[in-house]
């Protein structure tokens, strides 16, 4: 079985020092290694951002797709090979911006697949412009004078879109955001995990200290119900004082590969294709 460190490479991040993508990176070293998966049975997606280069630190097949086009990207993938364990990383830009539609139908979709967004409420690689996760009136290079819209929440989007599996971590916690990935690797369906990732460089509000003087774990109260879908409602308005990380909220449902009859019994890539004539169908289009 492999362990963390068959998922290590061997190069340098380019992340500020201090930057909250080197918790999330050893959570998901640690996750994979939990998961039972070797590195050849893992596809990672990212997007374009500071997240963006988590594929090149991780020794796993992997994908550097376009701007916000990270869940389109792993579910085509995800369609031509149901058997890899598909993980798409996203920033909250990438995800809950110019990739928004995305976000919303894959959780429709529930495409069995881990979503692990690096929240840091700011477009960081492009040097800290608002993104949807920004709160409303904080000043940021793009709004000098405060943000008008009010922010995206993604986990109550995620409740009312669908999603069977839906969690927060906190990058300045990897051991508690490793068990939230392994926990989101393991389940069937779309998984979200939404990391509170501080930008050491241009949020200077969601520091390391801000969060971890309001977090606080779900896992932690034993009598809060995963799968009471108002409860989760409830603690995923919750913002201030108090800020809760852990499992929100999961369901079980069948997901869009058992519901698909041609790919359901095999995946495509293993369809034998001998003696198939596309003859007919390359006339139509030449
Ligand atoms: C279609 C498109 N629009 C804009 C950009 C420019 N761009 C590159 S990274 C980025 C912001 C990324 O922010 P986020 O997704 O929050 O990731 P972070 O850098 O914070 O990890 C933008 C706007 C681009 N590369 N492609």
């Amino acid at each position: 079985m492999a362990e963390i460190q068959d998922f290590r490479m061997d190069k340098k991040p380019v992340w500020c020092p201090g930057c909250g993508n080197f918790g999330i990176l050893t959570a998901l070293r640690g996750a994979l290694a939990d998961s039972g998966y070797e590195p050849h049975q893992v596809m990672i997606v990212s997007g374009i951002g500071c997240h963006g280069a988590v594929t090149q630190y991780v020794n796993a097949n992997g994908f550097h797709s376009i701007h916000g086009r990270t869940l389109p990207v792993a579910t085509g993938i995800h369609l031509a090979n149901h058997e890899l364990s598909v993980l798409a990383m996203a920033g909250d830009g990438d995800g809950y911006g110019i990739g928004m539609g995305h976000f919303i139908h894959a959780m429709r979709r529930n495409m069995d697949m881990a979503h692990i967004v690096h929240n840091n409420k700011l477009y960081s690689l492009t040097t800290g412009q608002t993104s949807p996760t920004t709160d409303k009136g904080r000043p940021t290079k793009s709004t000098p004078f405060g943000v008008i819209e009010i922010p995206v929440n993604p986990l109550t989007l995620a409740l009312s879109s669908g999603a069977t599996y839906i969690s927060r971590g906190f990058a300045g916690d990897p051991p508690h955001l490793r068990k939230l990935i392994a926990d989101a690797i393991a389940h069937k369906g779309f998984a979200l995990v939404d990391v509170l990732q501080p930008c050491v460089t241009f949020n200077h509000v969601n520091t390391n200290t801000f969060y971890k003087e309001r977090v606080y774990k779900l896992d932690e109260d034993g009598n809060y119900d995963t799968a009471d879908k108002m409860a989760a409602y409830e603690r995923a308005l919750e913002w201030g004082e108090k800020i809760p990380i852990g499992l929100f909220y999961r369901e079980s449902r069948p997901t869009y590969e058992d519901e698909v009859v041609t790919i359901r019994d095999m995946p495509l890539v293993k369809r034998p294709v001998e003696g198939v004539d596309i003859t007919k169908t390359m006339e139509q289009f030449l």
